[in-house]
């Protein structure tokens, strides 16, 4: 792979284009500086712009650059047994308490030095961005100590400038009771201590945290346990979302949209309050249908009262060697049609301006705007249903990503 900052820039005037918007007419962008400087039909491009250095995009379809807005993409190992044993008829819930889950990748994790864990997620990175990924989420989680959670969050800092994408970190050191705590009187309550008066300070004072997440569930932390780090976070200024709902109604949403979260992800078994609490804070609801699909979970999230309610509805792989081992975003949006009905539009929205919101991203990701970053991907497709359509086909034909040429430039 070549260093992202040898990409070629994408500079100049693309033309040829088909906007999934409007396929019928030609669209032309204008990207000057790494930027968008105008974008529109080719018909009305000013004249000024005619002698750019010319982009021909051969007729592709044109769509913001995607966003995966929920991944947990650094960790040791994989779980491919714990799938073996669910096809045997283990729950998700079961197979935690047996030991493996969560804490089985946190000892893998552990293990892994950063070099290693920054190869092996790399390989991973390189396939989502094969899709068209633009900008992503990756949290940490399967450390659960001051100095593995550490080593999560610089191999993600460190793959953001790698390749030239835009990273989001996101602090999940409530995602588990980490085994040295498990079976003490009071473990879950000494951690989540730990995690709010030490880990969390310390990583954000290391400019290693863009936003704080936590998993509330039965098996996971609870709705004081969640609030206690939504407080610390608020008290450094960083954003919040929330593992909310998959397996349970914790009220974990509407306590998380208090805190004017980003985002509330999972969510199968929101309630009408929370969907109202999330209308009311502006809180993305983040669809992870590759999760659905591993566990063969049947209770589908409220997607009807969300749409009614006017909730932004983002889609994304939730990528985890335990729930969702998902390595394409496209396939999560065929997902979110196939088996959450959303129409097309709302799941191409999903993946790029709603995804966006839900990192706070929505100012330089998710659209092709003037003034905008440039980050865009030509698709080989002549109508946008065909992203949805098909599934396990890579129709990418280019990608600018930070106003440089990331997949397809001409050599
Ligand atoms: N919810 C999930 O889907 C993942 N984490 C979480 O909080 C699962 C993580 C794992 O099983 O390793
Ligand atoms: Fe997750």
């Amino acid at each position: 792979m070549k260093p992202a900052n040898e990409f070629p820039s994408a500079d100049g005037l693309w033309t040829g284009l088909r906007l999934a918007t409007d396929a019928g007419a030609e669209a032309a962008i204008v990207v000057e500086q790494g930027a968008i400087r105008w974008v529109g039909a080719r018909s009305a491009l000013p004249a000024g712009f005619a002698s750019l250095a010319p982009h021909d995009g051969g007729g592709a379809l044109v769509t913001p650059g995607l966003v995966d807005c929920h991944t947990h993409l650094i960790y040791g190992g994989q779980r491919a047994n714990e799938f073996a044993m669910r096809l045997a008829g283990a729950t998700y819930e079961e197979v935690a308490k047996a030991g493996g889950g969560i804490v089985s990748s946190v000892r893998a994790t552990r293990e892994a030095d950063e070099d290693t864990l920054f190869a092996q997620a790399a390989s991973r990175l390189e396939q989502l961005l094969a899709d068209g990924v633009c900008a992503i989420e990756i949290k940490s989680g399967y450390g659960l100590s001051l100095e593995h959670e550490r080593k999560q969050l610089r191999v993600a800092r460190r793959l953001g400038e790698a390749y030239g994408v835009t990273v989001r970190t996101t602090f999940l050191g409530a995602h588990a009771l980490p085994p040295e705590y498990a079976g003490q009187v009071n473990g879950s309550g000494d951690y989540i201590d730990l995690v709010c008066n030490q880990m969390l300070p310390a990583l954000a004072a290391e400019g290693l945290v863009d936003a704080v997440d936590v998993f509330c569930e039965r098996i996971a932390f609870s709705l004081e346990e969640t609030e206690q780090v939504f407080k610390a976070a608020q008290a450094l200024g960083l954003p919040v979302k929330l593992h909310a709902e998959q397996l349970s109604d914790m009220g974990g949403a509407a306590l998380a949209a208090r805190y004017g979260a980003l985002s509330c992800d999972h969510i199968e078994h929101l309630s009408a309050e929370g969907i109202e609490a999330m209308r009311q804070s502006g809180t993305v609801a983040v669809l992870l249908p590759g999760a659905y699909y591993t566990l063969r979970d049947t209770h589908l999230p409220p997607i009807a009262a969300l749409r009614a309610a006017g909730v932004p509805m983002a889609v994304s792989t939730d990528h985890n060697p335990g729930t969702s081992p998902a390595l394409s975003l496209l396939l999560m949006v065929n997902m979110a049609c196939t088996l959450f009905r959303l129409t097309v539009p709302e799941a191409l929205d999903g993946v790029t301006v709603h995804a966006a919101r839900a990192l706070g991203l929505q100012d330089t990701h998710g659209a092709i705007a003037p003034g905008m970053p440039a980050n865009f991907v030509l698709w080989n497709v002549r109508e946008a249903a065909e992203l949805a359509y098909w599934f396990g086909q890579q129709p990418v034909r280019a990608v600018v990503r930070q106003g440089r040429i990331a997949i397809g430039a001409k050599e």
